[in-house]
């Protein structure tokens, strides 16, 4: 009987699997049903795949390629740390496969959707990748939406690599007198758009079927709005396109190092829906969209980073703490060829130069948690960074957000790092509060002496808690007068969250100070006011 059972359960278990595998085999299947011949429906995107297409005019890309050409017995990674010779044998105008959920190609746009100035800088990027890039928005984007491409040589040795390019329809060419960086490039190269969107590019991209029209429809919608594709892998080996997760957001660390990371397990259960787009609280940096009016208003980027890296972490700051939104639109996909290492130079070397942008990032955005990016990155404290009173004007004119704000609306995950707990009595005259346990808060006299102190009279301050054993500080209601009493810790509620402000320690919630009308009046809180001494709390460290 129990054998029975057994392989009954066996059975139920092995046709539950192999049913799930089909159902998952079914969803990610691309869409070919025998009685559809529609192009878009294909799992490959064609040079000119999806709905798009142009005229790339007559350009001698032969003659191009060859006027840089790896010599044998040259290591093909030496110069560009990508195997040039995978890249120059390829051609411009391969296809890749289309690898964007099957449900993307059913999705429809606005048909007045507005053009965009597509903008690329590069320093000695190979003219193989370059080309690829810009031959790949051409054909795979509606005529009707590329207002024109716009190459920044960020002064690269030999002029006629962005030069010679100019001969393709629509292909404008800036060249820089010196190098500026990736970041004044971009900003010369919006300076000259003619179109009401931007689109940034890196110079080694490959766009994929039908990219633009998702992102476009979203800042059309609102224009507040700042867009990503999902980036897919380029091979720096053999080129091979492959598709990256779709369940992935922008994320840092305290350093200000750029990471993906999983969509938060909530957000992932409630996306019903795999072409919805997904909040991001940064973005990479190299591929996005943006309404340009916008990105003027919200003051462009800050001019005085150089070179490369940061830049991603003050313009999603700024976006998001002024008003605006980050995303990924998981329907919108391009190939970027990821590298191990930079294969052009610093003037200022590359751990300065990502130092000074970080800390103007930081120091400009951050408020009082640019402490933890110091703890995280102590070489970046003394050194250089310039004068950052412009961006301050601007974060004030434009009437931002605080980083605290950022934190708790748009990036809860980022954990805080712990606090060095502090112990201390907190003193008021000549009097100390004290507890026993749950409702015998007071004030009593201060019965210690040098580092021997009893626990009624310790406290210990880790942010945003007060505490005291088990038990912390808690206010029993959000009004003024209102009585504080000692509850079982729990740092989700707000009841509890604390922070000092001066001398007073603030209820951070109601913005509400703990006071106790002397002499040893019960402990409430009420209106902040500095300099009251019913509201002065000296800490007595104890360690
Ligand atoms: O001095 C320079 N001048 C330039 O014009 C240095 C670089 N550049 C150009 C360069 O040729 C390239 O087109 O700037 C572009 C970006 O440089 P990469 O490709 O060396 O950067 P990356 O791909 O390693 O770095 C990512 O982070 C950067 C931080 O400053 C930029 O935001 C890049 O645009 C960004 N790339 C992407 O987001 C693509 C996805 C990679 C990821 C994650
Ligand atoms: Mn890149």
């Amino acid at each position: 009987m129990r054998r029975i059972r057994a392989n009954a359960i066996a059975i139920l278990t092995v046709a539950w699997i192999l049913g799930t595998l089909y159902y998952l085999w079914q969803d990610n299947k691309p869409h070919t049903s025998p009685s559809s011949n529609d192009p878009a429906h294909c799992d490959t995107a064609s040079p000119g795949g999806g709905h798009g297409g142009q005229q790339t005019g007559h350009f001698d890309e032969k003659a191009y390629l060859s006027g840089k050409q790896l010599k044998a017995g040259d290591d093909p990674y030496r110069e560009h740390a990508f195997n040039l010779q995978e890249s120059d044998r390829l051609g411009s105008e391969r296809a890749i496969r289309d690898t964007r959920h099957y449900r993307c190609a059913s999705v429809t746009f606005d048909t007045d959707l507005p053009s965009t100035s597509v903008i690329i800088t590069f320093h000695n990027e190979a003219r193989s990748t370059l080309l690829r890039t810009i031959k790949s928005v051409l054909l795979r984007s509606p005529s009707s939406l590329i207002q024109e491409i716009i190459l920044v040589d960020d002064f690269s040795t030999d002029p006629e690599d962005c030069q010679l390019l100019t001969q393709i329809p629509k292909v404008r060419c800036l060249r820089n007198e010196r190098r500026e960086g990736l970041i004044r490039s971009r900003v010369r190269g919006a300076g000259i758009a003619s179109g009401s969107i931007l689109t940034f590019l890196d110079s080694h991209c490959e766009v994929n079927t039908d990219w633009l029209q998702p992102m476009i429809q979203r800042v059309k919608e609102d224009h507040t709005r700042v867009v990503s594709p999902i980036i897919d892998v380029i091979s720096l080996d053999n080129f091979a396109y492959l598709a990256a997760s779709a369940d992935l957001r922008g994320g840092f660390d305290w350093s200000l190092h750029f990471k993906w990371e999983q969509i938060p397990i909530e957000q992932k259960m409630s996306r019903t829906d795999p072409t919805q787009p997904i909040r991001t609280p940064v973005i990479a940096g190299g591929i996005f969209v943006m309404d340009k009016s916008w990105f003027n208003h919200l003051g462009q980027y800050d001019t005085h980073m150089d070179i490369w890296g940061g830049e991603n972490f003050e313009l999603s700051f700024r976006v998001w703490m002024c008003g605006g939104s980050l995303e990924i639109l998981p329907c919108s996909r391009v190939g970027h060829v990821f590298r191990k290492r930079h294969p052009y130079d610093f003037p200022e070397g590359n751990a300065l130069t990502y130092i000074k942008n970080t800390r103007r990032a930081a120091e400009v955005w951050m408020d009082e948690y640019k402490q933890y990016y110091y703890t995280a990155r102590p070489s970046a404290q003394g050194k250089s960074f310039g004068s950052i009173s412009e961006r301050i004007a601007l974060r004030r004119k434009l009437n931002c957000n605080s980083f605290r704000w950022y934190l708790e609306n748009v990036y809860p995950e980022l954990k805080i790092p712990e606090q060095e707990a502090v112990s201390s009595m907190l003193k008021q005259g000549g009097l100390c509060l004290e507890s026993h346990g749950t409702d015998s808060l007071g004030l009593g006299e201060c019965k210690g002496s040098g580092a021997i102190w009893p626990q009624s009279q310790k406290w210990t301050l880790v942010e945003p808690l007060i505490r005291q054993q088990d038990l912390c500080l808690a206010i029993t209601a959000f009004s003024a007068g209102s009585k504080v009493r000692m509850e079982p810790c729990n740092p989700k509620d707000g009841r509890q969250k604390w922070k000092p402000k001066g001398p007073a320690l603030q209820h951070v919630v109601s913005g509400l100070c703990l006071d106790s009308q002397p002499p040893a009046g019960p402990p409430v809180i009420t209106q902040c006011r500095p300099q009251l001494a019913s509201q002065s709390w000296e800490p007595q460290l104890l360690n």
